[in-house]
């Protein structure tokens, strides 16, 4: 694989020789090194291979992160004391133009400047790294809300239509095409009980009472970097970055970023809603969108933590129904485990609904 990398790498512009190409990071979908080059003086890259099983227009993709990172850059030269190659994604260009590699297997790569000395958490220790979580993201939302030119290209149409996840959910049960029903069968009625209710946004986007606007939609905490004082850097893995609606953001953020325990827990008894936590993000993300937000998206904000964490379980136990094709996996019952973590998250998250609604209220005004 070495010099396979090796070969790759050389048509991306990077400064300085090739040293070495070691896997990185926890993302579930793309396959992450670090680059390392032999040079002191000469950076570091981030190299990845796109899953485009998933995201299966890479020149579109690749073009969306392109306008993102420019505008983000465009804004940002303006503020004093700003550091560009630290604060926004460079994506590094091929000696052709197209920003992307695509070798024999069939594989797309790309890479990007690393950030050194960054921090990302899988977990959050305090709640200012909740509140640096939120404002990262509404920053991120503010600095989009100005994009010109055409839509972004829709990269997972209906990436968040909890519409078409259930009905999608609801066909992989018909189906069970590796016979895993019997053993989930709880879940999946736990699920279904509640699906009218998690159709709601879809909904309220279709009768024009919530704008689209752009978002991240993959609002793990982990793609945020922060420095070594916890401030933030960057937002990073703008893959899913596409029109939707705002509480998908803040919720997903919520449902990876103020759990007491993991995403994917073995022990029901860690997994809980941590409400400091929560009111950090809700603190952090209205802080740097409120003036902007219609009174009908403050309203969904905490219903987005729920609605989130829902269409999670669905997503993860649909895959664990469909045989585990889309995440990755570290155990044949991966999938089945985060299930359950997240049906566990959203009954707390149901047990605090009141006082999730209470703390958006207080930090509005
Ligand atoms: P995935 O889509 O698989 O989650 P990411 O783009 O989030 O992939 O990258 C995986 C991890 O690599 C991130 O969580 C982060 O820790 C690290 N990372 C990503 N981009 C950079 C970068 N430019 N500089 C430094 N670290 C990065
Ligand atoms: C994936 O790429 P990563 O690991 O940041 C997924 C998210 C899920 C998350 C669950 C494109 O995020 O939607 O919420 O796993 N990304 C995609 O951990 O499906
Ligand atoms: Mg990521």
């Amino acid at each position: 694989m070495g010099s396979n990398i090796e070969s790759i790498v050389k048509q991306f512009k990077i400064e300085g020789t090739f040293k070495s190409a070691d896997i990185f990071g926890s993302g579930l979908i793309n396959t992450t090194y670090k680059l390392v080059t032999e040079e002191e003086d000469k950076p570091n890259y981030l190299l990845q291979i796109i899953n485009h099983q998933i995201f299966k227009n890479v020149p579109e993709l690749t073009k969306n992160i392109k306008r993102v990172t420019d505008h983000i850059r465009g804004k940002l030269a303006n503020v004093p004391g700003v550091d560009l190659d630290r604060q926004v994604l460079t994506p590094i260009d091929t000696s052709d133009g197209l920003g992307f590699v695509k070798d024999e297997e069939g594989n797309y790569w790309r890479v990007f400047l690393f950030i050194e000395n960054t921090r990302s958490y899988d977990k959050l220790e305090n709640g200012n790294q909740a509140f640096q979580g939120g404002k990262a993201f509404g920053q991120f939302q503010k600095m989009l809300s100005d994009l010109p030119g055409e839509p972004l290209y829709p990269v997972l149409p209906d990436f968040h239509n909890t519409e078409m996840r259930i009905l999608n959910f609801i066909e992989r049960v018909k189906a069970n095409p590796v016979n895993r029903l019997a053993e989930v069968q709880e879940e999946v009625d736990f699920l279904m009980e509640r699906s009218e209710e998690y159709k709601k946004i879809v909904q309220m986007g279709r009768e024009g009472i919530i704008p689209e606007r752009i978002v991240h939609q993959d609002t793990k905490f982990n793609n945020v970097l922060l420095d070594e004082n916890d401030d933030i850097l960057c937002v990073i893995d703008l893959d899913t970055v596409m029109p939707g609606y705002v509480c998908y953001d803040i919720g997903d953020a919520i449902r990876n970023g103020a759990n007491t325990g993991l995403e994917d827990d073995r022990d029901l008894d860690n997994v809980s809603l941590n409400l400091e936590l929560y009111e950090g993000f809700i603190k952090g993300f209205l802080q740097e969108t409120k003036e902007v937000l219609t009174a009908a998206e403050i309203d969904t904000l905490a219903f987005g933590a729920k609605l989130l964490t829902y269409e999670q379980a669905v997503r993860f136990l649909d895959d664990y129904i469909d045989g585990d094709n889309y995440y990755k996996v570290n155990a044949p019952d991966h999938n089945l485990v985060r299930t359950r973590a997240q049906i566990k998250l959203l009954k707390s998250m149901e047990a605090n609904w009141e006082q999730m609604q209470a703390i958006v209220k207080q930090n509005v005004n």
